[in-house]
């Protein structure tokens, strides 16, 4: 008997996928949530049951798991842990730790193709395009690498993932890989991912009005609560407001947090890792302990969520040659404006911060240091009056 004991995500099903293709029914597939896979190995120990094969993937055990594992190992268990995140690194000391984060090219891995070229290596399953096609969606999909090779497909297929039971989309899957000659959805699953495309946009605009900025451990990070789109959010939310250091996602019913960024100077498994959490630098989680409750819910709550940029200006515009004019809930005035070759800010009249070198700097110093947006039209109309107003009168004295 084969035991398999991967996580609950795309990446996760995607090894008990693989696990299925190759093993049939000799292969005891479960799906963990990371805190689960702890008390699973646990009982797993306790039993002790050496002519199983156990693999656990995309998920890494706590150090008593460890230590246990490595006893069972020791004594003749077969154990294998397969996993590609960062935090999983330190497996690697153990013969039957399997952990790697990048491919020589510099592509970068996930469990579900480190599992399934175990078991080609291995002699346990045979390769064919369809299973080749299937793992590499896995792949682009967990790294995010479908987002810079526009791989709609990828995306699509961990759509998919979430529209049923993983038991179901596994029998799917094994009998699409086992017969198909090419990896595509059909007909009735396109129009679905249509439906739930725009469901996800719709989504992921509401949740653009709930964010709260504010600055935790030095980082400047941004808070919404939602159960579902942990990836989409983290992502939209990222590119909607790049002054954000990372934004945390909390899910209040299972005490859970996502971190994620879109920067390559802030690393959100450290964040993760100050609360017992980990994964990846672009993609981490923690369980939400009371220190963290405290810091992203509690102290949090009274807080007023950000304000988008005003979005229908002709006038007020980024960039603009007669300055860009920034607004706040102090109502505080914050024009940009080019000068020398650079761009310098006024905070009600005064200037402010020394010079920039890109607007884009300008832009965000205004957002962090005063939590600004763009003002409307109107306002930045008035304000230039007023400011016109102001120099005649300093002329006439
Ligand atoms: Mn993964």
């Amino acid at each position: 008997m084969y035991l398999l004991y991967t996580h609950n995500d795309l990446d996760g099903a995607g090894c008990g996928i693989v696990a299925r293709c190759a093993f049939g029914v000799k292969a005891d597939i479960r799906y963990n949530s990371i805190g689960g896979l702890n008390l699973q190995v646990e009982r797993f120990l306790e039993k002790g049951k050496k002519k199983h094969q156990l693999f656990i993937t995309d998920l890494a055990v706590n150090e008593a798991n460890e230590q246990g594992l490595d006893a069972f190992a020791k004594a003749g268990g077969k154990v294998k842990l397969i996993d590609h995140h960062k935090t999983s690194l330190h497996f690697n000391r153990y013969a039957w730790g399997m952990v790697q984060v990048e491919y020589e090219n510099g592509k970068l891995a996930s469990a579900t193709s480190l599992f399934y070229e175990y078991l080609l290596q291995n002699g346990l399953l045979k390769p064919t395009p369809t299973l080749d096609a299937f793992v590499e969606l896995v792949r682009q999909y967990d790294t995010w690498e479908w987002e810079r090779n526009n791989q709609q497909q990828a995306k699509r297929l961990n759509d998919l993932f979430h529209l049923m039971s993983i038991e179901e989309f596994e029998e799917k899957m094994v009998a699409r890989l086992q017969h198909a000659e090419t990896f595509a959805f059909d007909d009735f699953e396109e129009k679905l991912l249509d439906i739930e495309e725009e469901k996800i946009e719709r989504y992921v605009r509401r949740k653009k009005r709930e964010l709260i900025p504010t600055v935790i451990h030095d980082l400047y990070a941004g808070i919404v609560h939602a159960e579902s789109y942990h990836s989409e959010l983290g992502n939209e939310l990222g590119k909607e407001y790049p002054h954000l250091d990372y934004i945390a996602i909390l899910n209040m019913g299972s005490k859970r947090i996502s971190f994620r960024t879109i920067h390559d100077h802030v690393d959100v498994s450290d964040i993760a890792g100050r609360y017992g959490g980990g994964g990846h630098a672009k993609a981490a989680g923690a369980s939400m302990t009371e220190e963290a409750y405290r810091q992203y819910v509690a102290e949090v709550f009274p807080m007023e969520p950000i304000r988008a940029d005003a979005f229908r200006n002709a006038f007020n515009t980024k960039k603009s040659p007669y300055g860009s004019l920034y607004e706040n809930r102090k109502d505080q005035s914050l024009f940009i404006f080019s000068v020398g070759g650079g761009w310098a800010v006024d905070v009600d009249g005064e200037e402010e911060g020394g010079r920039f070198a890109a607007f884009e700097e300008a832009e965000r110093y205004v957002k962090r240091q005063y939590a600004a947006w763009l003002a409307r039209d109107e306002v930045y109309v008035s304000f230039l009056m007023e400011h016109m107003a102001e120099q005649k009168a300093k002329l006439q004295v």
